[in-house]
C-alpha cells in the first residue's frame, strides 16, 4: 500500500471513531414540534365577562389581582349572594369575593383548591386580619353558593358568612361604608363566577349581575406575557413582560459527559436568555444565560437556593446587535462545565459528578428571540 492510501484509511478510521464517540442524543431543528415545546401564547391574566359567566385566569404564584367595581353606597344591613367555582388552580392559589369601602379597604372571602375557606380584611391596602383557612363543604369545578349577611343593630354591624348553607364564619363588620365589590384571584388559578346579587333587609334587589354581558364595566383587559410559535425552522419567542419564563421540554437521560449547543438569533429588546439543566435528584439546577445584551452568566441553584455561583462575564464581542446569531456551547466533562459563547470561553465551573435528566429554555424580561436549533451530544 502506498503511504497515501494508508493515510486515507487512517483518516477514515479516525472519522468513524469520532462519529461513534460524538453520538447525538438530542437534536431539535424546530422544523416541527415533535418534541412538544409549549408554543401557545401565555397570559399573566385574562378576564372574560359574558355568556352568563365571569371567568378569571391568573398565572403568577405569590401575586394577587383584583377587579373591583363601584356601586352606590350600600345600606348598613344587606345580604350579598354569589355563586362561584374553582375550575383549576395550584395548591397555593385562591379566589375570593371582596366587598368594602374602596380598593384598599375591604373584606375578602376566599376559597382555595384545597377545599378550604377563610376571610381576611384589608385596611389601607394591608392585611389587617390574616386569613385563617378551614375545611369547607364545597366541590372543585362545580358551582357553589355563597352568602354573606351584614346586619346592623343600631350600634354594631356584624356579618355571617355561609358556604352552601353552612355557617363558615361570623364577626364584627365595623362601620365601613360599603360601595365597592370585586373578584380577586391569587396565584395560578382559573375561577368562574355565575352571578352576584345584593339585597337589602326588605329583600329588595340593590345590585345584580348575571354576567350575561359586561354592563357593569368589569375590567376585562388581558395581559399577555409571551407569544411564541414554531415557524420557518425556528422557535420564535416574544417576551412582553418583565418576568422569568421557562420553556420545559420532556426529560432526557443525559450521558455522563455531554455537549449542549444552542443557536439563537437575538431580535431585539433586553431579554436575558439561555437554557437550564437540572440534575436527576433535582437538587442541582444550572442556568447558562446571556444577560443584559453583553454578558454571559452562570447561576447554580442547590436545593432551590442560590448556591453562591452567580458569575457574569463580559462577552468578548461586546454588545449584541439586532439579528445577531449567538452560539452557546456547553461541555460537561468529568464533572466540569465549560461554557463558550461564539467560540470564546466565558466560564469554567467544576461541580463534580452529577446526573442530568432535564433541560429547558429560559427567557426573562422584554425582548424577542428566535431559536434555530439545539444539539446534545455524548462526549
Ligand atoms: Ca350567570
Ligand atoms: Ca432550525
Amino acid at each position: 500500500m502506498t503511504k497515501k492510501i494508508i493515510t486515507k484509511i487512517f483518516i477514515i478510521s479516525i472519522s468513524l471513531l469520532l462519529v461513534a464517540c460524538n453520538k447525538t442524543v438530542f437534536e431539535e431543528k424546530f422544523d416541527d414540534n415533535k418534541n412538544g415545546w409549549t408554543v401557545k401564547d401565555r397570559y399573566l391574566l385574562t378576564r372574560e365577562v359574558g355568556n352568563g359567566e365571569y371567568i378569571y385566569y391568573t398565572a403568577r404564584k405569590g401575586s394577587c389581582y383584583e377587579d373591583m367595581i363601584e356601586l352606590a353606597e350600600l345600606p348598613l344591613s344587606f345580604t350579598v349572594e354569589y355563586r362561584s367555582k374553582i375550575i383549576e388552580g395550584d395548591s397555593t392559589s385562591s379566589t375570593s369575593f371582596s366587598i368594602g369601602q374602596d380598593r384598599s379597604n375591604y373584606f375578602n372571602f376566599l376559597v382555595n383548591p384545597r377545599q378550604q375557606t377563610g376571610m381576611n380584611l384589608f385596611k389601607e391596602g394591608k392585611y389587617s386580619v390574616d386569613v385563617e383557612y378551614k375545611d369547607a363543604p364545597f366541590k372543585l369545578n362545580e358551582y357553589n353558593d355563597f352568602k354573606i349577611v351584614f346586619t346592623h343593630n343600631g350600634k354594631h354591624r356584624e356579618y355571617e358568612y355561609y358556604l352552601n348553607d353552612s355557617l363558615m364564619k361570623k364577626g364584627s363588620a365595623y362601620k365601613m361604608p360599603f360601595k365597592y365589590l370585586g373578584i380577586r384571584n391569587c396565584g395560578e388559578i382559573t375561577s368562574a363566577y355565575d352571578f352576584i346579587k345584593v339585597t337589602d333587609d326588605q329583600n329588595q334587589v340593590i345590585f345584580e349581575d348575571n354576567f350575561d354581558d359586561n354592563k357593569n364595566g368589569w375590567d376585562n383587559k388581558k395581559y399577555q406575557i409571551i407569544a411564541n410559535k414554531i415557524e420557518n425552522g425556528m422557535l420564535e419567542i416574544n417576551s412582553l413582560y418583565n418576568q422569568n419564563y421557562h420553556f420545559k421540554n420532556k426529560n432526557l437521560e443525559f450521558p455522563e459527559n455531554f455537549s449542549f449547543e444552542i443557536n439563537t438569533i437575538y431580535l431585539g429588546g433586553n431579554p436575558d436568555f439561555g437554557f437550564y439543566l437540572t440534575s436527576k435528584d433535582r437538587n442541582d439546577s444550572f442556568q447558562f444565560l446571556i444577560m443584559n445584551k453583553n454578558k454571559a452568566r452562570t447561576v447554580h441553584f442547590h436545593e432551590n437556593k442560590d448556591s453562591g455561583r452567580d458569575k457574569a462575564e463580559s462577552l468578548a464581542q461586546g454588545k449584541l446587535t439586532e439579528n445577531q446569531k449567538i452560539t452557546q456551547y456547553l461541555e460537561y466533562k468529568d464533572g466540569k462545565f465549560t461554557h463558550k459563547v461564539n467560540g470564546v470561553i466565558v466560564d469554567e465551573y467544576e461541580v463534580g459528578d452529577l446526573e442530568f435528566n432535564k433541560f429547558g429554555l429560559v427567557i426573562a424580561g422584554k425582548g424577542d428571540l428566535k431559536i434555530d436549533d439545539i444539539t446534545i451530544k455524548k462526549l
